[in-house]
């Protein structure tokens, strides 16, 4: 824009003062005039491989707020990682946490060792790729991961988060967490290119020792409804990227891509845009599109994303005038489950003449396999894998995670498996295996009207769910885990080892 200083035509204003007004008018321009409103929301910063390889150093490091954080070129905010099929990802990953920790984890005290998952992506569960076995990096220490991105990887939204045994639940709370891409999506669904997109990463706020915390309880509208059996109160917000109940610009009738990652720790959140309704694209970073290509989305009011649930889908603006808001419903987790009551996310407000980053038109199509589960949906189930608790900890199969245990269970590779997961818990769990994507096509013994294939499942208190496993891909050999995503379960024993041979 354009400054007139008609004070500049007198003689009497000495130069250096007409010079330090330009300045300050120029300042306040690019400041306030072009910049973004507070409380807008914008997607995080991002990297892209460059010559089939994405390098980068991220820090775990303790933030001005006092809570472990992922630093990425001195800042505290983890970069959204977008590769292609085939890319390489590397990171040089360096513990600068304390090494007496301020906080307290699961099993105490926290040690502040820490590590990286990369999760939902099909690549090796061997060092250096996707190992939170044996990579462990203590306080001073650093991890070189280098992770192979296979060439018939699917496209969607994945997402990485550290994986300590005993501090994930700390950490993850704390916001340790990020989103990655693979590129593609619109070649299975070509209607997305062009869309203007947004990267949404979901985390819990902890509102126990929070001064503010009646002020962000108003905030978000916290409900005080009931809905489970609960009898604590409620102990966190969710923010967006970062922010408590941000703006989302979208104009109306616009239609935005949306790629949403529920990286809370430990809480579940059903999703609805009120007054739309989500064209689900992918779930978990699977398009629906690829084993589905007659029915390539699929319409829903509201959509439940356990925690490390992904959702990909397109939105369209709310008409002029009408209020709507981005909000999670109060879900029911169980009369031993932790409070989820309903609260706002986000406002949805009608969008400005801003730019938008926009879905990428790629020539490139993987060309992924076909895969048939019908025939192992009819055998009985090849392992049934069971949650149970007590006040001791948290079990699967009666056992309780430790670094040095057995495998309890090895997987063929080449195989599609029927698995059968029990709850006979009061509360909810929700399952993920890493580096496998398995399709849920039972619930409580019922076929499921639209089976979904994912990498966490959400699994019904005194209920079951049957999946097929996909152990097909050849780079998923060696030792790995299966757990409850609620990490606190986790860091309490609710973990298991599988090798993959
Ligand atoms: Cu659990």
């Amino acid at each position: 824009m354009v400054w007139k200083l008609p004070v500049l035509r007198f003689a009497f204003v000495p130069r250096i003062a007409a010079a330090a007004i330009a300045v300050v008018a120029a300042v306040f321009c690019s400041l306030v005039l072009k910049g973004k409103p507070p409380g807008l929301l914008s997607n995080p910063p991002e990297l892209r491989a460059k010559h089939h390889t994405l390098s980068l150093t991220l820090r775990a490091a303790i933030a001005s707020d006092g809570k472990n954080s992922f630093y990425f070129h001195g800042q505290p905010n983890a970069p959204t990682l977008r590769l292609f099929p085939g890319d390489q990802l590397k990171i040089n990953y360096v513990n600068d946490l304390p090494a007496k920790a301020k906080e307290s984890c699961a099993i105490t005290p926290c040690m502040d060792m820490t590590n990286l998952h990369f999760h939902g992506l099909t690549v090796s569960p061997d060092a250096p790729q996707d190992d939170v076995l044996d990579m462990m990096a203590m306080p001073g220490q650093m991890l070189r991961y280098t992770a192979q991105i296979p060439k018939d990887h699917p496209p969607g939204l994945y997402w990485y988060h550290t994986h300590p045994h005993g501090e994930s639940h700390r950490q993850v709370l704390d916001g340790m967490s990020g989103a990655i891409v693979i590129e593609g999506m619109e070649s299975f669904f070509p209607p997305l290119a062009g869309l203007p997109e947004r990267v949404l990463v979901v985390r819990g706020r902890s509102l126990v020792n929070d001064p503010q915390s009646t002020d962000l309880k108003n905030r978000v509208h916290l409900s005080s409804d009931v809905c489970g059996a609960e009898p604590e109160p409620p102990e966190e917000v969710f923010t967006l990227n970062g922010s408590v109940r941000p703006q989302i610009e979208i104009a109306p009738g616009e239609r935005q891509f949306w790629r949403l990652v529920n990286a809370s720790a430990d809480r579940y959140l059903d999703l609805q845009l009120e007054g739309q309704t989500f064209e689900v694209v992918a779930m978990d970073g699977m398009p629906i599109a690829l084993h589905d290509p007659n029915h390539r989305t699929r319409s829903a009011n509201h959509i439940l994303l356990p925690p490390a649930g992904r959702l990909e889908a397109i939105v369209t603006g709310p008409a002029a005038g009408m209020p709507r808001r981005l909000i999670s419903r109060c879900v029911d987790t169980g009369p031993d489950g932790d409070p989820n009551p309903a609260m706002v996310v986000a406002d949805i407000v009608p969008r400005r003449a801003r730019s938008m980053p926009k879905v990428l038109e790629s020539s490139r199509k993987p060309d992924l396999k076909a895969l048939d589960p019908a025939a192992e949906e009819k055998v009985p189930p090849r392992f049934i894998l069971t949650f149970t608790e007590d006040k001791k900890g948290f079990y699967i199969n009666g056992e309780k995670f430790t670094p040095d245990a057995a495998p309890m269970v090895r997987a063929k590779i080449g195989t599609l498996q029927h698995w059968r997961i029990v709850n006979p818990t009061g509360e909810l769990h929700p399952m993920h295996i890493h580096q496998v994507h398995f399709l849920a096509y039972a619930e409580n013994d019922r076929l499921k009207a639209e089976p979904m294939w994912l990498d966490t499942v959400n699994v019904p208190y005194g209920g079951s769910v049957d999946v097929i496993m996909d152990f097909t891909d050849p780079v998923i050999r060696g030792m790995s885990v299966f757990h409850c995503h609620l990490l606190n379960h986790e860091d309490k024993g609710m973990m298991a080892k599988i090798l993959f041979e």
